[in-house]
C-alpha cells in the first residue's frame, strides 16, 4: 500500500518535508498539498504532481488523503488535528502541538476518548542518532547517577517575526522534550535568566542570548543557552554529567578538510541540515505505522501537552525572572 499524504502548510519546513517525501521516504506519496496562499499551493502542487487545496478541512476530508501531515502555524493546529481525528485519519503534526497547554489538553482528551493514539508529534531530536546514543549512555551504567546537563541551542539568526517568547515556546521546546526523553522524568521547575549582555546582532525586541535553568523530579539541573543570533551556524550541544563520567553530542560533520588555511570542519547552518537524518527517520516512522495500520507511536500529544505546561512556566519566568514550578497532571494510561 502507498500511503496518500495530505500536507498542510507550505512554508520552510513543509517544503523540506515535501522534498523528503519525494527523495527519501518509501511507502508514501504526497497526493495533496494545502496552503492559504493559493498561488503557493498551485505552484507547489504542480511541481509535486499533487492536488492543490486552499482549505485544510476540505483537504483532510478528501478521499485523496489517507494521512494528514501538518506543517502549518501553531495557532491552527488544534482545529486541523481535531478535524483529522474526526475523519479517522492519522496525523503527523510539527511542533508545537498547540501554542497553549489548554488547547493541547483538548487534543489529549480527544485521543483518550478514542482509546488510541492518533498522532505523532514532530519532536525530531528523538530520532537523531547522537541523542539516541546519549540516551543509551544514560541508561547504561558508565555515567552513574546523572547530576547536570549542559545544553546550547544556537541558531545563526532568526527572522524579524521571531518574538522574545519564542526563545521559550519555539526554540527551548526542543530541549524540554529531549530532556524528558533522555532522563525519562519530568521537569519540575523553570527559571529564565537574562544576561546583562546582549548581542548587537539581535533586533531591539529580543534579549539574546538567554539562559534557561530547569530542574527535574530527581533533582537533575539543566542549563540551556539559547543564542538565536549566534551568527556562525546552527550549533546544538548537549553534555550530560554523571557521577562517574560525562557524555556529550559530538561534532556532526562526517569529514574535516585540511588546506593551507587550516583544518576546517563544516558547521551546519540550519535545523534542516543538522537534523536531516532525524527528520528522515521520524517521517519514515510515521509512514510505516500508517502503512502497517499500527497505532501511532513516538513523540505523543501527551509529550506536546507537557512541553506546553513547561513553556507556560518558562514564559511566566521570562516576565518576572523568578523560578516557576511546573505541575503535571497524572499521565493517562494510554501514554504509558
Ligand atoms: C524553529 O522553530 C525550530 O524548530 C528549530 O529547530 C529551532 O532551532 C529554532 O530555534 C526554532 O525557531
Amino acid at each position: 500500500m502507498t500511503v496518500k499524504i495530505g500536507l498542510i502548510g507550505l512554508g520552510m519546513i513543509g517544503r523540506d518535508h515535501l522534498k523528503r517525501f519525494q527523495n527519501v521516504i518509501t511507502g508514501a506519496q504526497v497526493s495533496a498539498v494545502c496552503d492559504i496562499n493559493q498561488t503557493t499551493a498551485d505552484v507547489i502542487a504542480s511541481e509535486y504532481n499533487a492536488t492543490a487545496f486552499y482549505d485544510a478541512e476540505e483537504m483532510i476530508n478528501s478521499e485523496l488523503v489517507d494521512a494528514v501531515f501538518i506543517c502549518s502555524i501553531g495557532p491552527v493546529h488544534k482545529t486541523q488535528i481535531l478535524t483529522a481525528f474526526r475523519a479517522g485519519k492519522p496525523v503527523f503534526c510539527e511542533k508545537p502541538l498547540t501554542p497553549t497547554a489548554d488547547e493541547s489538553k483538548e487534543i489529549v482528551d480527544a485521543e483518550v476518548k478514542a482509546g488510541k493514539r492518533l498522532l505523532q508529534l514532530g519532536f525530531m531530536r528523538r530520532f537523531d542518532p547522537g541523542y539516541q546514543a546519549l540516551k543509551q549512555a544514560i541508561d547504561g551504567s558508565e555515567l552513574g547517577d546523572i547530576m547536570l546537563i549542559h545544553c546550547a541551542h544556537r541558531n545563526p539568526s532568526v527572522p524579524e517575526s521571531y518574538t522574545l517568547e519564542m526563545a521559550v515556546n519555539d526554540s527551548a521546546t526542543h530541549e524540554i522534550d529531549i530532556i524528558r526523553y533522555l532522563l525519562n522524568e519530568n521537569i519540575t521547575s523553570v527559571r529564565v535568566d537574562k544576561p546583562r549582555k546582549k548581542t548587537r546582532r539581535a533586533l531591539p525586541h529580543l534579549q539574546d542570548p538567554l539562559i534557561v535553568i530547569f530542574e527535574t523530579e530527581s533533582g537533575v539541573r539543566i542549563d540551556d543557552e539559547l543564542f538565536v543570533n549566534c551568527h556562525y551556524g546552527y550549533d546544538i550541544r548537549c553534555e550530560v554529567v554523571g557521577e562517574n563520567a560525562t557524555a556529550a553530542l559530538t561534532e556532526q560533520q562526517v569529514i574535516s578538510t585540511r588546506s593551507n588555511s587550516g583544518n576546517a570542519q563544516h558547521i551546519a547552518q540550519s535545523c534542516m541540515e543538522r537534523f536531516a537524518t532525524a527528520y528522515d527517520r521520524e517521517v519514515q516512522h510515521f509512514v510505516d505505522n500508517v502503512r502497517d495500520r499500527r497505532e501511532m507511536s513516538g513523540p505523543s500529544s501527551w509529550d506536546g501537552y507537557v512541553v506546553a505546561l513547561v513553556c507556560d512556566a518558562g514564559l511566566a519566568s521570562l516576565k518576572d525572572g523568578a523560578k516557576h514550578n511546573v505541575v503535571i497532571p497524572q499521565q493517562p494510561a494510554l501514554y504509558r
